[in-house]
């Protein structure tokens, strides 16, 4: 096992991180900005060390700073979260080259995930159903005329070097097409540097759901399930819950297999998700996230896996946490990332928190990072906490999810819990009946003054 672990991240997920390093009886150290001296994660790991000034490419993402810290501290192994490092494989590179172990996936895989054009090749030639396309990247706007006529319109133009949504175009008819190229390729290039773009068939109205892997990097892996993602707001994820309303065990007994035994080809190492469009009863593959993922609770409370702890723990060349037929799903569970935002407008609410209670009691999870007097620095994202709740059922959790939101107290600053009591009331949410446009769609038509 590692001798000292040194966690590059902050807020909730380095706390998470921090909770996994105490429960294996290994030392931690903390990094942080100048702006997060008083954060919760300097505060509860064994040392800590200051790595730069609030901006995060000059600390969180400061590659020198945290090797110098590593030096320092003697952490012999680093965990990156989720974000900034996570999915560098540079980073895992240059790491190794100093002894140092990433927790996390091979290099070459993340490389490999992060060209999303390649990551497609891989999925199909493993077996995953992958959504209607280019074979590879497109070149010529004839070429992608003949690909887009073939598939059908609409078509939608993605950047290779993409996800998150960045770089997306849709042609609804011929019309559109070369403009949908142009301004695709003219976003990557600026966005990434990389103007290669790849072409899709334009699933309207799909639901997200993403299946989560874990990996031993010596040909076992297994699926813990999935997460239904759908609720978003502009690419970024508002609530998600598994098991997902839209599938039955033997959908998720296919897809989850399908995904296992690619992860087994690959000897794919750790926590992963791959993730799909989910429409009409088929599963098609957009991308795979080579990083333990800010949902991952809603896993955890299902399956009673610690996925923080088992990365660690196969990092060390430990073996996978059960076997495929020892894992149970278990009930159901619901997170909501409450942000600190205005939950109408969702402009970012930094600022001191003047009082705080978290709720409790059977089934509520709360992964947060902040205390009562903690002042939330506007320099990085606004995630104020998760509040992850378990039921045996669908309606039990709601219903426990609801109760947690009422007794819930974020005061100083704007959340967007009063989004999350607005939601937990609404018919199509309680029937589990959205898709990935229904928050846009709930917010443009004035759902929350409804
Ligand atoms: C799509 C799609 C429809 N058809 N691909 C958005 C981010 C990136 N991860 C993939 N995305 C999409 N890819 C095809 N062929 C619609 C989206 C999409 C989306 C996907 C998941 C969750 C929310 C979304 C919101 C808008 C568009």
């Amino acid at each position: 096992m590692f001798d000292k672990i040194l966690i590059a991240n902050r807020g909730e997920i380095a706390l998470r991180v921090l909770r996994a390093c105490q429960e294996l009886g290994i030392p931690s150290v903390a990094v942080h900005s100048t702006a997060d001296a008083d954060a919760m994660h300097v505060r509860l790991a064994d040392e800590s060390v200051c790595i730069g000034p609030p901006p995060a490419r000059d600390s969180y993402l400061n590659i020198p700073a945290l090797l110098a810290a590593c030096e320092i501290t003697g952490a012999d192994a680093v965990h990156p979260g989720y974000g900034f490092l996570s999915e560098n494989a540079r980073f895992a590179e240059i790491l190794a080259e100093h002894g140092i172990h990433f927790i996390g996936p091979k290099a070459e895989h993340i490389r490999l995930m992060g060209d999303k054009i390649e990551a497609k090749r891989t999925a199909k030639r493993l077996g995953i159903p992958v959504v209607p396309g280019s074979d590879g990247g497109v070149t010529t706007d004839s070429d992608a005329l003949a690909i887009a006529r073939d598939i059908g319109f609409p078509v939608l133009v993605k950047a290779a070097a993409g996800g998150g949504g960045r770089g997306m175009k849709v042609a609804h008819h011929e019309d559109e097409l070369a403009m949908a190229l142009a301004t695709a390729r003219a976003e990557a290039k600026a966005a990434f540097g990389d103007d290669a773009v790849y072409l899709e068939k334009y699933l309207q109205r799909p639901r997200h759901i993403e299946i989560q892997v874990f990996g031993d990097g010596r040909g076992g892996a297994i699926h813990l399930g999935e997460r239904d993602c759908s609720l978003q707001r502009r690419h970024q994820k508002v609530l998600e819950e598994s098991p997902s309303p839209a599938l039955n065990t033997a959908a998720r007994d296919v897809i989850g297999e399908t995904v296992a035994k690619a992860m087994r080809e690959l000897q794919y190492v750790g926590a992963g998700t791959v993730e799909f469009l989910f429409e009409d009863g088929r599963f098609y593959f957009i991308e795979m996230n080579t990083r333990i993922q800010v949902e991952h609770p809603v896993t955890e409370m299902i399956t009673g896996i610690d996925l923080v702890l088992e990365q660690i723990r196969v990092a060390a060349g430990g073996n996978l946490p059960a076997a495929q037929s020892e894992v149970e799903f278990r009930g159901h569970a619901i997170e909501c990332r409450i942000n600190a935002e205005n939950p109408r407008t969702f402009l970012p609410s930094p600022g001191r928190i003047a009082s705080y209670h978290p709720p409790g009691g059977l089934g509520v999870r709360v992964d947060s990072a902040v205390y009562q007097g903690y002042a939330i620095p506007p320099f990085y994202d606004s995630l104020v906490g998760k509040l992850i709740v378990h039921g045996k059922t669908r309606t039990e959790c709601l219903m426990r999810l609801k109760r947690a939101l009422d007794e819930f107290v974020v005061d100083g600053i704007e959340t967007t819990l009063p989004l999350f009591q607005r939601l937990v009331r609404t018919q199509d949410i309680i029937d589990g009946n959205y898709h990935i446009h229904w928050l846009e769609r709930f917010l443009a038509e004035g759902g929350m003054d409804r």
